[in-house]
């Protein structure tokens, strides 16, 4: 019997992963392949680039050593095609290979690629997710909004996680109310646990600048973990040390802190070194063995089994389109300070460098700094989507792009949120110090000294009046624009413009 080709890409490192559930190790060839394809899509931030390679190299040799055959393709092969079909197609012929077993990809891209390969691909679900695609289109089917806290009740009673005689454990489904905090004075944790890099990573580093070097983003210090020991080290150094304060200060920001009491497990859960339950069950004991109190756990926990999985339904459900979504018609291009050209913003100035750094930013960081900025100015979703997709190591577009499109700037008409993230930097100030070090001045709400954010939000509200007036969770809103006087109004929207004039004709703002 001829073998099959058994495809594993750089983000399907898991032991278990479908492709090779449904292969014959005395059989099949396992195909991994480092290509600059998937290394070019977008200028990805070396150090994703190095994590992904560095990751895959390891696996290989993993499944090797469980008995696997592994035909590996590396980057600077001078066989390489270049492409994942490219390799695909000489490995066929190489092995004589007619079939291929795949794991549908996190990516439209990649699937449809691989539906238009001139070999029979089978391409099974991907199932480290709790909730299949299937049943996310069940469970959405019918429902006029798709809102992620009762798809999280849902994902709550299949898994049983925090559930005690089929009710939520501590009364309630969430305990948001106590999460939220402002920005502590200061840190108990010193972060994400740090890993040397060994000959395997060295060797990686050391390809990734010869060819990648030009990338934004600095490729080392590198301190990600590699493989899944050292994942799953990461993971207990996160919940003994950082997570009883994770609910508390989700939100919060400050300079002298990257991570605060985050995880930064994003990177290692979504290329298949820790699994999202085994992760899950971790915070969960934690919680019963009195380390952890529930705000924490089940804050934690719905990041994972609620939005993680959530986002993941809804970029499968809406298809390839959905990345050139624009409901709000945005067009501005991404400004040069999104690469690290100068900004006066502080805020903007800070998650830059940071991303630039450490290829990390949190949630709120993406969310209420970069994305809210982003949306408030007006600039073309897809840019932004391309930005996030490319600076961060955790970003795979099954997760990135709903995040992006729909939750952050609201492209996708509300799909993913339902109403946009918005806010001035009266937001920022409160859950941050940014603004202490800012050449602008938060309380400034007009003048040359005002907040970009103060101008812009109002300019934003204003000039999509027609859209959001009615939205009920944007009434207050309007309401206070509605009761300025009519010249603070024109001042505010005149001073809004002439920013976004400097902005577009390259001065440093
Ligand atoms: P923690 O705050 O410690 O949370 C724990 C885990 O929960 C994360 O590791 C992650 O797996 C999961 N999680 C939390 N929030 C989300 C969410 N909104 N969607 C999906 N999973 C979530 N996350 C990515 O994994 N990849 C991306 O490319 C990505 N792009 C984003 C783009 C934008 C504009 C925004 C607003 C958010 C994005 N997120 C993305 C979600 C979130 O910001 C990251 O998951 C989180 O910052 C990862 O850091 P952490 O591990 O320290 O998370
Ligand atoms: C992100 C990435 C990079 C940088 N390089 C590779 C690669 O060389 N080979 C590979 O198989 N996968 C790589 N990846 C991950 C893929 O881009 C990812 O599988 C798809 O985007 C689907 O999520
Ligand atoms: Fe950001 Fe405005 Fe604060 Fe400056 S004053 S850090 S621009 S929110």
């Amino acid at each position: 019997m001829n073998p099959r080709l058994v495809l594993v890409l750089g983000d399907q490192l898991s032991p278990g992963v479908a492709a090779l559930k449904a292969a014959d190790k005395d059989r099949d060839v396992v195909v991994m392949a480092e290509v600059a394809d998937e290394a070019g899509y977008v200028p990805h931030h070396p150090k994703k680039i190095a994590l992904v390679l560095a990751a895959m190299r390891k696996h290989a040799e993993r499944l090797r050593h469980d008995g696997w055959h592994v035909a590996y393709t590396r980057l600077d092969d001078p066989e390489n095609t270049g492409s994942i079909a490219g390799e695909l197609l000489r490995r066929a012929e190489e092995h004589r290979a007619g079939e291929v077993l795949a794991t549908e990809p996190g990516e439209w891209r990649l699937i449809q690629l691989l539906d238009a390969l001139p070999l029979t691909v089978r391409q099974l679900p991907d199932d480290r997710f709790v909730c299949s695609s299937a049943e996310f289109a069940r469970w959405a089917e019918g429902r006029k909004s798709l809102r992620m806290e009762f798809f999280y009740r849902e994902m709550r009673r299949k898994t049983g996680l925090l559930m005690e005689d089929g009710q939520p454990a501590g009364g309630q489904w969430n305990f948001d109310h106590e999460n939220r905090k402002p920005a502590p004075g200061e840190v108990a944790y010193g972060g994400p646990m740090q890993f040397t890099p060994d000959a395997v990573v060295e060797e990686v580093l050391d390809l990734v600048e010869a060819r990648f070097g030009g990338n934004f983003g600095d490729l080392r210090p590198f301190a990600f973990a590699t493989e899944p020991g050292q994942a799953r080290r990461a993971l207990a150094h996160f919940v003994s040390g950082a997570l009883p304060r994770f609910g508390d200060y989700q939100d919060a920001m400050l300079e002298s802190s990257r991570t605060l009491y985050h995880a930064v497990i994003s990177p290692y859960l979504n290329i298949g070194l820790l699994d999202p339950l085994e992760v899950c069950r971790a915070v969960e004991e934690a919680w019963q063995a009195g380390d952890v109190p529930i705000n924490a756990a089940e804050g934690f926990i719905r990041q994972i089994i609620g939005w993680r999985e959530f986002v993941r339904g809804i970029y499968m459900l809406q298809g390839a389109d959905y990345t050139a979504s624009n409901m709000l018609g945005h067009d501005r291009d991404l400004p040069a300070f999104f690469w690290g050209a100068e900004t006066r913003m502080n805020c903007i100035a800070h998650t830059v460098a940071q991303t630039r750094e450490d290829a990390y930013a949190h949630h709120i960081q993406r969310l209420m700094v970069t994305g809210n900025f982003a949306l408030l100015a007006g600039i073309d979703p897809a840019r932004v989507h391309e930005w996030y997709l490319a600076v961060y190591t955790d970003a795979f577009e099954w997760v990135e792009a709903p995040n992006t499109i729909g939750m952050s700037q609201f492209a996708d008409g509300g799909v993913v949120g339902s109403k946009p993230y918005v806010s001035s930097g009266n937001y920022i100030s409160k859950m941050s110090d940014y603004c202490r070090g800012c050449a602008y001045k938060v309380k400034d709400k007009t003048g040359p000294g005002a907040c970009p954010f103060n101008l812009l939000y109002w300019h934003f509200l204003d000039r999509h009046r027609a859209r959001f007036a009615r939205n009920p969770r944007m009434a207050q809103m309007y309401r206070t624009w509605d009761r300025m006087d009519d010249a603070r109004r024109r001042t505010i929207l005149s001073e809004a413009g002439d920013w976004l004039a400097r902005l577009d004709a390259g001065e440093t703002v």
